[in-house]
């Protein structure tokens, strides 16, 4: 039985009710091994089997004990039970409150099938009930969704027009990768990820003579590219490296006048900054050598190589997850118009080959079925990273993207298919702002902290319980994932669980339309079958389509070329900026006055770094990146995560000079802190790593060492309780994650086990 997750395809062989085997899809040429970790978790013990709620909550209410979140014993209760408390106090909520105290932006991942989408599901019922207060962007791309718009073209547009591997292999001289090309990364795709292509490509595009460079703190972000060159970078001081080589070309007459004149605005504004006729800084290879503590030869160099060649700049999404993130975004879209490259078969600019599988994947743009979310009638989103801000500050003003906005007063939080204990920054801050909703309901499969600190748990089926669609644009292939195994323990379908709480709240025939599951399904599939005809597609009636187990999408006539036909024709083509040119300087942004945002990029200090005073407490940038070994927080208590684990923590890497600075030795377990928090974590030594950079991915299960208390040691390396919760900048409030400086010291002492894969304490009433 085939099933999709965002890390692949899989064939899940059941014996007995039981998953027996689970192997890779035979058409995938370089399958992801996390697929292994759904053996012997998704019946295993930290499933989430009946409804639960939080004991204070049930014995008084609403508002009861709230700081016992996290450390209360839950009480097991009947499905009837949960759902009637639950419908019970969303109408009380709403009648009192309205339905502007409802946060369910519900940020997260959820799982592949895009009908039991549990983001889409909640918005949808959410919608249904009378609306909620939801979020604007994603905690991947804050600043740069919405950012690209203002000065190129919307963020997806634009991804759907990266040049495929295919032709890079043939156009492309020279590849420059900030951040590199993490393969690692490429594993995952929202909505499945059929054919795994970024790896191979890697080698097959070294074979054929394209030269990579990784600028970045750690060399195995290009790990997969024989013979890339690795520049070592300071952590987020991308932007000033990219101006030295603006600097560099515009010096040395290296820039390209005739496409910056056609097809951009704002040259002039940008080089008076480069040249330093601002503030009397030449942004120089010089000045950028000691920010960045690269050799001004280095940056020299390369400017002069990058002019040589024909030239992708690539900057992984990672280098916008940090405080003025918008700024090396801005600055790589520059170097490729300086380079006047971009719209070529094999120059321009990429953002990214890397982070995801579809970057590079010449497939159809076309993906299949969506759940219709209906209408929100409350019009108070949130940039999705502010959610503390908001939560601390209800009816506080805030700037985001030329507007002032007002926090809403949040009195409830539904949340079905992400885990802020996994995605937020600063955990313990958000504990603390957790603390002020009286209710707090989540549908989750397993018992995570997200179920933890809620106060109804509602259990939800995982996506091999369930009939459902796997399916993403520029993926091959479209997957019947058929239901595998019943139910785990009373597990329902997010789908159930919101028709059961329509019906109760009088809503049914809007939320259902009135379809069951099934009928979905088939409406879902028919619906992308019509729209698949204006891509030229052909799909099977869907009784073919079931039966079969996949369709196969066409390959395009033509491989996308990205902004070729910009390049072509900029007339026809306008882009959607005031301009309709590409903007290097923004008089929208500069009309704002932001100072921490202008109308061109520039250099702006991170609120923390290692060129920073804080760097004298806290000598050490921590990168929290995507973990190799899963996604996100999902199946961190799988084998192919716990096998990665070292003294069953997260495990952190750092240089041999740092390590012996510290007498710190591989395999032992240290503390990571800062004023912020602390975690500990298993040890790496490795040179691959800059000295002044530890690593620890993301995803390890919040565990703190006494449950509910703020500022607690996690006991087992989630980053978060480290990271800094500031927005990227006015302009985007995008999240900084990796903007962030620890110190790290033996742990002493004895050490105490790790307990978040236990499940919670239960008692009876
Ligand atoms: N420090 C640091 N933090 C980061 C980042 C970083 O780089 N550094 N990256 C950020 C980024 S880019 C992202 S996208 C976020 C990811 O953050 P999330 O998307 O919130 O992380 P996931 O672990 O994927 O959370 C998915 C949750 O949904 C549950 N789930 C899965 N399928 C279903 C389902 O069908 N129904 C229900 N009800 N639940 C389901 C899973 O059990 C899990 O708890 O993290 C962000 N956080
Ligand atoms: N296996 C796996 N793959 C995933 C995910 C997962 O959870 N697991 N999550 C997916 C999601 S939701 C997203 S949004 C994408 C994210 O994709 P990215 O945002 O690109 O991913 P990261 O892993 O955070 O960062 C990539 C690399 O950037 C480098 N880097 C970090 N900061 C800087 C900096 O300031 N300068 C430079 N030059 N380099 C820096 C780090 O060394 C890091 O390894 O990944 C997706 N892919
Ligand atoms: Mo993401």
């Amino acid at each position: 039985m085939l099933t999709s997750t965002h890390w692949g395809v899989y064939d899940v062989h059941v014996e007995n009710g039981e998953i027996a085997r689970v192997t890779p899809f035979e058409h995938d040429p370089d399958p992801s091994p996390i697929g292994q970790s759904l053996l012997g978790t998704v019946t295993g013990p930290a499933r989430v089997r009946r409804p639960a709620v939080r004991k204070s909550w049930l014995e008084r209410g609403a508002g009861a004990s709230t700081e016992k979140r996290g450390c209360e014993p839950f009480v097991e209760v009947s499905w009837d039970e949960a759902l009637e408390l639950v419908s019970k106090e969303l109408k009380r909520v709403t009648t009192r409150f309205g339905n502007s105290s409802i946060f369910a932006g519900s940020y997260g991942w959820s799982s592949a099938g895009r009908f039991h989408h549990a983001q889409s599901q909640v918005h949808r019922f959410m919608n249904s009930i009378g609306g909620y207060v939801a979020h604007v962007g994603t905690y991947s791309l804050g600043a740069a969704r919405t950012l690209l718009p203002r000065i190129l073209t919307d963020m997806d547009a634009m991804r759907a027009q990266h040049t495929p591997w295919v032709e890079l292999e043939k156009h492309c001289q020279f590849m420059v990768a900030f951040g590199g090309i993490p393969s690692k990364n490429a594993q995952v795709n929202g909505g499945g990820a059929s054919r795994h292509e970024t790896r191979p490509a890697l080698k097959r595009l070294a074979a054929a003579g394209v030269r990579f460079v990784n600028i970045s703190p750690l060399r195995h972000d290009l790990g997969d590219a024989p013979g890339a060159e690795w520049i070592p970078i300071r952590p987020n001081t991308d932007a000033a490296f990219m101006l030295a080589i603006a600097h560099t070309l515009i010096a040395e007459g290296l820039h390209d006048r005739a496409f910056l004149a056609r097809y951009c605005v704002g040259f002039d504004e940008l080089s008076r900054y480069v040249m330093g006729e601002h503030d009397g800084v030449a942004k120089s290879a010089e000045w950028a050598s000691t920010i960045c503590e690269v050799a001004a030869a280095t940056i020299l160099t390369l400017a002069r190589r990058m002019a040589a060649n024909r030239t992708v700049v690539n900057v992984a999404w990672a280098l916008q997850r940090g405080d003025h993130g918008e700024q090396p975004y801005w600055l790589g879209i520059t170097l490729a118009c300086l380079l006047g490259q971009v719209g070529t078969k094999g120059g321009g600019f990429a953002l990214a080959y890397g982070p995801v599988n579809a970057e590079g994947a010449n497939g159809s743009t076309f993906s299949g079925p969506v759940l219709p979310q209906g209408q929100n009638a409350v019009k108070t989103p949130i940039p999705v990273a502010r959610i503390a801000d908001m939560l601390e500050n209800p009816g506080a003003e805030y700037d985001f993207n030329g507007k002032r906005c007002t926090y809403p007063d949040i009195r409830l939080i539904y949340w079905a298919g992400g885990n802020p204990f996994h995605h937020h920054q600063d955990l313990n801050r958000f504990i603390g702002a957790w603390r002020k909703p009286e209710t707090i309901v989540v549908n989750e499969q397993y018992w995570n902290a997200n179920a933890k600190m809620a106060d109804i748990v509602l259990p939800a089926t995982t996506m091999l319980e369930r009939d459902d669609i796997g399916s993403a644009s520029r993926d091959r292939y479209m997957i019947a994932m058929k239901r595998a195994i019943p139910p785990v323990g009373e597990s329902r379908d997010d789908y159930e669980i919101f028709t059961a709480l329509s019906e109760r709240l009088g809503t049914k025939e809007t939320f259902t339309e009135g379809r069951s599951s099934a009928a979905w399904l088939r409406h879902l599939y028919d619906v992308s079958r019509e729209r698949a005809q204006k891509f030229d597609i052909r799909l099977p009636p869907f009784e073919a389509f079931w039966s079969e187990g996949l369709v196969e999408l066409p390959l395009p006539d033509e491989p996308a070329v990205m902004m070729k036909a910009y390049r072509d024709d900029p007339d026809a083509n306008r882009l959607p900026t005031p301009s309709g040119k590409i903007e290097i300087f923004s008089s929208t942004i500069h009309s704002f006055g932001y100072d921490d945002c202008r109308g061109h990029p520039a250099w702006y200090e991170p609120r923390e770094w290692l060129g920073s005073p804080l760097a004298k407490r806290y000598p050490l940038h921590l990168i929290s990146h995507q973990p190799s070994t899963r996604l996100h927080s999902q199946y961190d208590h799988g084998s192919v995560s716990l096998a990665s684990k070292i003294q069953g923590r997260e495990a952190l890497t750092m240089h041999p000079v740092d390590a012996a600075a510290r007498a710190i030795e591989a395999g032992e377990v240290v503390r990571v802190y800062n004023d912020r928090g602390a975690c500990l974590a298993g040890v790496i030594v490795d040179d691959a790593v800059r000295p002044g950079v530890v690593v620890l991915p993301t995803g390890a299960w919040y565990d703190p060492l006494v449950p509910g208390e703020i500022g607690t040691l996690d006991k087992h390396g989630n980053p978060n309780v480290l990271t800094l919760d500031k927005g990227t900048s006015k302009l985007t409030q995008g999240c900084s994650a990796h903007t962030c400086l620890v110190e790290v010291e033996k742990f002493e002492g004895a050490l105490p086990p790790v307990t978040a894969f236990d499940l919670p304490q239960f008692v009876k009433r």
